[in-house]
């Protein structure tokens, strides 16, 4: 525990902890069942092309979300960029800008327009009421992002894609074993994409998925994901290669055995946090509704300069010097990045929230690499930082000019 400024790591002392503590450190499952699972594999020496562990994982991921189609694939991005191409796509497509830049470069990729809608700064998600301002004549879809795996506002969301005619899909890369309303994301809108990446809160090294209700859409995707294929030796449409390999299966069937344990310790680690952090002017950790299942992956804090005296930076700062590696997610948001920022350089003027939000949210370590000590640790560091925030923004400064 640090008890003056200059045992602070930014000011020469010590760092709290020997190793780097990262953001999206990956979730492991029981490492005796993926071998078991990688020797298998090998044994039928089928490694990819929709093999018996892709098969497998497809059937478990739908009936735990509910959905008649789950296709597995290579990763969330390219499993964007196929549905908004199976959905038939194009002209504008309304997202926020406050997500991470594959959500918008899966459409831009497409030459799709991604037209950046502002957000709700309590949920973070795309605001229903700033999207009808911002559909014209090319508008074809609404691409809304659970963010931190809260789910967006689904049904304002469905009713203006209904009067609009426009297509509604969502990221749902966040939102592995979230509800909505009590029913598990993945059934709502035309489609759902999620991401299985390392980082995930679920993941298969490299993964992703899509989840329709929509016969038609489902096999379209399973298509595309294969070239274009619809029989051995007949190819119906341009197609892509969004295969998933039998090896990321096969560690998404392990980490889908351990689903309970994971959500179990993220939650441990999310009250840890909760406790540890109350009370601190100037600082809020976002929360989850009890009522809804969540997969606690994402311990988000929102950093209010006016009120704490020490800026988002100066505290991510202060946490990297002591190893604790705070990620600036999403960071300055996809419209201050190429080539968004030179396409609509004004962008900013209609997103006030998300530039505000962007400027002062930063995430924590959390998952099963984290003990709850390190987090009291944690903890007990932000708190010294916030209460020592005028001479620790003093000494930041004068260091910044030297
Ligand atoms: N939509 C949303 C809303 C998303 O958040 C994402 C992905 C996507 C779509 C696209 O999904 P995928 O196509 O990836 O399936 C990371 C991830 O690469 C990315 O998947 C994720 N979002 C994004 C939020 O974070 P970077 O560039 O920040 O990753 P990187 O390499 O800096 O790693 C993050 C931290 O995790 C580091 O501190 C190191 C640690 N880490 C990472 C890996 C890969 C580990 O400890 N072990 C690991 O194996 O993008």
């Amino acid at each position: 525990m640090k008890k003056n400024l200059k045992e602070l790591a930014c000011f020469g002392g010590t760092p709290l902890f020997p190793e780097p503590l990262h953001v999206g450190r990956p979730n492991i499952g029981n490492r005796d069942h993926l071998m078991a699972r990688i020797t298998d594999m090998l044994d039928r020496r089928w490694l990819t092309n929709d093999g018996p562990f892709v098969k497998e994982l497809e059937q478990r991921l739908a009936s735990l979300m509910g959905v008649k189609h789950c296709v597995a694939m290579c990763n969330a991005t390219v499993a964007l960029e196929i549905t908004a191409r199976s959905l038939g796509l194009r002209g504008e497509v309304i997202v926020p800008s406050f997500t991470f830049v594959a959500t918008a470069h899966a459409l831009q990729w497409q030459e799709i327009t991604p037209v950046f809608c502002d957000i709700d700064p309590v949920t973070h998600n795309i605001d229903p009421r700033k999207i009808e301002s911002l559909i014209t004549p090319r508008t074809t879809g609404i691409l809304g992002v659970h963010v931190w795996g809260r789910a967006c506002d689904v049904e304002a969301l469905q009713s203006i894609a209904e009067r609009h005619k426009l297509k509604l899909m969502f990221d749902a890369a966040h939102a592995f074993a979230c509800t909505h309303n009590g029913k598990m994301v993945g059934g709502f809108g035309d489609a759902e994409v999620f991401s299985f990446h390392a980082t995930k809160f679920f993941n298969s090294f490299e993964g992703g998925a899509v989840m329709t209700n929509n016969d038609d859409l489902a096999r379209k995707i399973r298509e595309m994901r294969n070239f274009g294929f619809a029989g051995v030796d007949t190819v119906i449409n341009v197609g892509t290669n969004g295969k998933m390999s039998e090896v990321s299966a096969a560690m998404g069937l392990t980490s889908l055995e351990s689903l309970d344990e994971f959500i179990e310790v993220n939650r441990r680690n999310y009250q840890a946090y909760a406790e540890g952090l109350a009370n601190i002017a100037g600082l809020r950790l976002i929360d989850y509704d009890a009522r809804e299942s969540n997969n606690y992956q994402y311990i988000v804090l929102e950093v209010d300069e006016s009120e704490s005296g020490l800026s988002r930076d100066e505290l991510v700062h202060i946490l990297h010097a002591e190893r604790i590696l705070a990620r600036r997610y999403f960071y300055p948001g996809v419209h201050q990045m190429e080539p968004y920022h030179s396409y609509f350089p004004n962008a900013r003027l209609v997103l006030p929230e998300t530039e505000k939000l962007t400027g002062k949210v930063l995430q924590l370590p959390t998952g099963t690499a984290l003990s709850v000590p390190d987090i009291q640790d944690i903890c007990a560091l932000i708190r010294f930082s916030f209460e020592n925030s005028a001479p620790i923004h003093e000494l930041l400064s004068i260091k910044d000019k030297e």
